[in-house]
């Protein structure tokens, strides 16, 4: 009986939404893309979502194999065999429904929907340790959420170092946009590539604070220069003369931010990460780990090859920064390399300036009534040595075996100091946290939080003091925003999500390093959202595996 009436809990929690019929409509055209059937680009999507009655399926399965992404043989992990995974794609108010298989041999697995918020499902989410226990090996789930946002994001495993093994992809949710083009290009996805796998890389990371990546990738392909002479495949595409195109640009890197451009072309900004913004024009965008932007690029140059680059900042470190490039072709049938031989040049990392990210759905900030002040700290473990963050007082480790939902599920909210959680009771007040950062080591870091688009109220490199001033006038609203090297985020969300929601740096070895909070979001409100007999299912199984195999956690546990 629990299963039959947590699982109408689910429906409700989807349900509880205002319904908007859709109409029958092919969404939009290029002669006005702001429109999507009876809604639109001013529809505050917060509150209003198409009913489409359609539920998309999906069945992914995690496997080890081996790979050349730039020609280069590697163990790699893959979702259904390819790298970058196949793409997520639904149509805004769509219901998607995902079948995971983990056929990895001796670790968990899960997948996180990135910048999803997840409203009334936060059992998908797809963390392990705070939303569900890991997926065992040989073991199968079903992940099940709404596409309440429109718009570009990506998919990628929560288990251990996963992620930056291959397990990423993107998710395109079909919706208005806040600018018109001619065809949709799909998405580009920005990776970091190293020649030892990102377990290899983090049993460096955990004594020594730099590590060079090797190469980097375009939608899973680039170049390299080894030995033998140049190996691999530039990623390439194709633009007709006259047409304008969108670019779904997203960072997936374990370690890097990229400034993107195309030689000789402007770039339109239309949205950060899943909310559309008034668009800008630039010649390139920086974009960090976890964000992205939806770009409208015009083939108005004279027709030849052209340059796509991704090119690390100076905060990034990459033992080949000029050679991340992929080609813009004009004429399919050409197989020249651009003539441009000019270097670019590394920037500093940042976001992009937030006077630039103006979203169309104006919101105000209200007044907090909960404030967070959250210091970010690099030290050495003194029993082992390894590196790791804090954030707040705290080092995260959760503990996979008994992930926060299973606690929730259990009406135990008493949590370890360990598993870093905040609390946040206040149902549709606003919460802000400050977050600094000063220090010896101090990395810039790309903050991720799940569950909600956050409100960017300041953002800069120096000390944060009460002058400081805050926007709370339609800020910049997104889910990464950069913290940077001796300096401060200040961030907002209004707590109208009940669920259990991890924050963390989305560099790959600090998450591993325990630079991770966890907020408790309406905690009466938390159990009646719980499948208990699915997230037992997948706990009891996790079990039976560390019982069999005996596996020691020494990270974070997300
Ligand atoms: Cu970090």
């Amino acid at each position: 009986m629990k299963h039959f009436f947590a699982f109408a809990a689910f429906v409700a929690g989807v349900a509880a939404l205002p319904q908007v019929k859709r109409a029958a409509c092919a969404g939009n055209d290029a002669s006005d893309r702001s429109v999507w059937c009876d809604l639109d680009i001013n529809t505050n999507f917060y509150s209003t979502v198409p009913d489409t009655g359609v539920t998309r399926t999906y069945s992914l399965t995690i496997a080890e194999a081996t790979a050349a992404p730039d020609g280069f043989d590697m163990p790699v992990m893959q979702v259904n065999g390819q790298i970058p995974a196949p793409p997520i794609i639904a149509d805004w108010g769509d219901f998607v429904e995902v079948h995971l298989e983990n056929q990895v041999e001796l670790q968990g697995a899960s997948i996180h929907f990135h910048g999803l918020h997840q409203k009334g499902t936060f059992q998908d989410d797809g963390v392990p340790a705070i939303t569900q226990c890991p997926l065992a090996p040989g073991d199968n789930m079903v992940y099940r959420w709404r596409a309440t946002q429109y718009g570009t994001s990506w998919y990628h495993s929560h288990f251990s170092m996963q992620a930056w093994n291959g397990v990423f992809g993107p998710i395109i949710i079909n919706g208005p946009a806040s600018a018109n083009y001619d065809e949709d290009l799909g998405s580009i996805i920005l990776s970091d590539w190293s020649h030892i796998t990102a377990d290899e890389q983090q049993a460096i990371a955990n004594t020594n604070p730099v590590i060079s990546q090797t190469n980097g990738l375009i939608n899973g392909t680039n170049v390299w220069e080894g030995p033998d002479g140049t190996v691999g495949k530039r990623f390439e595409t194709v633009f007709e003369a006259g047409k304008s195109y969108r670019i779904r640009l997203i960072n997936s890197a374990i370690d890097s931010f990229f400034t993107f451009s195309i030689d000789s072309h402007k770039l339109k900004v239309i949205a950060s990460d899943f909310v559309p913004i008034e668009p800008y024009e630039t010649d390139s965008v920086m974009i960090t780990m976890g964000q992205r932007y939806d770009i409208i690029v015009e083939a108005n140059q004279e027709p030849g090859d052209y340059w796509m680059r991704s090119l690390p900042g100076t905060c990034s470190f990459s033992d080949n920064p000029q050679n991340i490039k992929g080609i813009v072709r004009y004429d399919s049938s050409s197989t020249a390399d651009p003539t441009n031989s000019t270097a670019a040049t590394q920037q500093a990392c940042h976001d992009e300036d937030p006077a630039l990210l103006t979203p169309i759905v104006s919101v105000d900030v209200g007044d907090a009534t909960q404030v967070e002040n959250l210091a970010a700290t690099f030290y050495q473990d003194p029993e082992n040595g390894w590196f790791k963050w804090q954030i707040g007082n705290t080092t995260m480790v959760a503990p996979w075996e008994q992930p926060s939902i299973k606690s929730a599920f259990e009406s135990d909210f008493s949590f370890t100091e360990q598993e870093a959680v905040i609390h946040l009771p206040n149902a549709n007040q606003w919460v802000q946290l400050v977050l600094t950062q000063a220090g010896p080591f101090n990395p810039p870091h790309p903050i991720h939080l799940h569950g909600h688009d956050f409100h960017i109220l300041a953002q800069g490199a120096g000390t944060f003091t009460n002058d400081t001033p805050l926007n709370k006038v339609n800020p910049p609203r997104r889910d990464v925003a950069t913290l940077l090297g001796t300096g401060y985020l200040v961030i907002a969300w209004q707590l109208d999500n009940p669920g259990i929601w991890l924050m963390h740096c989305h560099i790959g070895y600090h998450t591993f390093e325990g630079f991770g909070l966890q907020f408790v979001e309406r905690q009466d409100e938390i159990g009646d959202l719980i499948r208990g007999d699915e997230m037992s299912q997948v706990c009891d199984n996790w079990d039976s595996f560390v019982a069999e195999h005996g596996i020691v956690q020494n990270e974070s546990g997300i």
